[in-house]
């Protein structure tokens, strides 16, 4: 709790006040006390006190004392940051950057580089010289420590990400790397990674703390990081399910493997993580459906094997053989393409693969559906791309979530 006391003075009954304040955390002298500030939003129950205690009369309320959960905040450069008061932000090592709660306090950013450790919720992990690039060899990792100990899970935000691609052999991710250590296994993943997520799985207690590295190897690379970390406590209903590194809510989205660059990405290679959907309350199913690729003539926005300089097909199924989808697929359990006729023993598709979008072998992208619960998908990749597997992408889908119908139960 951030406790600021504005200390009122009345002059004469005509309220002429002037603004005395503990603390240097306030931006002006306040006015003649607000009631309305109750109902500011940004904060779950500010409460304003009065003393003495006659609430309703002006004449009365000598001094008011404001306390404030530490809530978050929007700062003025647009980063997000938790509001307290000016001293209690320089102590826990942040920089104020604008007002919060109505003008009582400061809405406190963390940020921190190479070699910290970070106990704050919210905090950025940017590059070294941020917002200047970084071009250089080296290894950067921070250390996060739970802000709390019920806090379960940390989510990563990529608000900038990028570093060297992978290797354009087999696609591993061998020149620059992002590394998370201390959770659940999490792949290695490198390139261009903005705007996408993880979920890490913190444990319960105490635990062993999460680490995230970013290496830098010798290519050189105008690299560029800032990547917000959130601490969620287990008893929320805004984490994420077990077992996701990516997690997504809402009716429709859009979701993409690392390093998915219409233009210039290439799929990594070593991944294999699961994807969860929330279901929405009255959603059965849900259909996915290729991204639109406005770069390429022919899309790429589904090339998980082949050669995707030409056009390949869907190729689906766990065998052996040239449709097959033994060694990189996107895991789609019991998927079925809308408008399929089904046959009378209709068999569903689970692995996807190639280069077309489809549950069935195909030319032609499909939108596919599967009613199996909970809305989840899986990717693997092994660790070969080349000679088979050329110049493919990865994916991005776009979802929509399907209501409990006849047709989806
Ligand atoms: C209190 O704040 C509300 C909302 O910001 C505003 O409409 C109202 O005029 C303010 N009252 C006083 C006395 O400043
Ligand atoms: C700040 O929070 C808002 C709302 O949650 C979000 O839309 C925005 O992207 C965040 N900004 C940054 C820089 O993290
Ligand atoms: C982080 O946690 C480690 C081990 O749990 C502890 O030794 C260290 O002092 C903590 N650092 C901070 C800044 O809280
Ligand atoms: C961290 O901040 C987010 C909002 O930015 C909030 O939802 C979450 O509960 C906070 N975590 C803790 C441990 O307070
Ligand atoms: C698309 O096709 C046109 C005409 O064949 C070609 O000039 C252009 O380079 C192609 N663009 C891409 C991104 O392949
Ligand atoms: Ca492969």
């Amino acid at each position: 709790m951030s406790r600021i006391m504005h200390w009122i003075l009345f002059c004469n009954v005509f309220v002429i006040c002037c603004g005395l304040e503990e603390g240097s955390s306030v931006k002006k002298n306040v006015p003649a006390v607000n009631r309305t500030l109750r109902r500011f939003q940004g904060f779950r129950r500010p409460e304003v006190r009065f003393w003495p205690t006659h609430k309703e009369s002006r004449f009365l309320s000598l001094f008011t004392v404001v306390t404030f959960p530490n809530g978050a905040c929007a700062g003025a450069s647009g980063d997000n940051g938790t509001c307290m008061a000016a001293r209690e932000c320089s102590s826990r090592g942040g920089s104020a950057n604008g007002y919060c709660a109505n003008g009582f306090g400061l809405c406190c950013i963390f940020m921190t580089s190479c070699g910290s450790t970070t106990t704050e919720n919210g905090t950025y992990f940017v590059n070294s010289g941020y917002p200047t690039p970084y071009d250089g060899t080296g290894s950067c990792e921070i250390t996060i420590n739970k802000s709390h100990p019920a806090v379960c899970q940390i989510r990563l935000d990529f608000d900038r990400f990028s570093i060297a691609g992978p290797e354009k052999i087999n696609n591993v991710c061998n020149r620059d790397q992002f590394i998370v250590s201390g959770g659940n296994p999490v792949p290695a993943i490198c390139g261009l990674n903005q705007g996408n997520h993880m979920y890490i799985d913190a444990g319960i207690g105490t635990t062993n703390p999460v680490k995230l590295t970013f290496v830098s190897g010798g290519t050189p690379f105008e690299r560029i990081w800032k990547v917000k970390i959130t601490q969620i406590p287990c008893d929320t209903i805004y984490k994420a399910d077990e077992g996701c590194l990516q997690y997504y809510t809402g009716v429709s989205g859009q979701l993409k493997s690392f390093n998915y660059d219409p233009t210039s990405g290439l799929q990594l290679s070593n991944q294999d993580y699961g994807i969860c959907i929330r279901m929405e309350r009255n959603f059965c199913g849900i259909q996915y459906t290729a991204c639109t690729d406005t770069v390429n003539n022919r899309s790429r926005s589904f090339t998980l094997s082949g050669n995707s300089n030409s056009p390949v097909n869907s190729m689906t199924g766990s065998g052996v053989g040239p449709n097959n989808c033994a060694n990189d697929w996107l895991l789609i359990p019991c998927a079925a393409n809308v408008g399929r006729v089904q046959p009378a023993q209709a068999l569903c598709t689970d692995r996807i693969c190639g280069g077309t979008f489809s549950a069935d072998l195909s030319m032609q992208s499909a939108s596919v559906l599967t009613t199996v619960k909970p809305f989840r998908l899986w990717f693997h990749t092994d660790n070969v791309e080349a000679p088979v597997d050329v110049d493919n992408r990865g994916f991005c889908l776009n979802y929509v979530q399907q209501p409990c119908t006849n047709n989806v139960i």
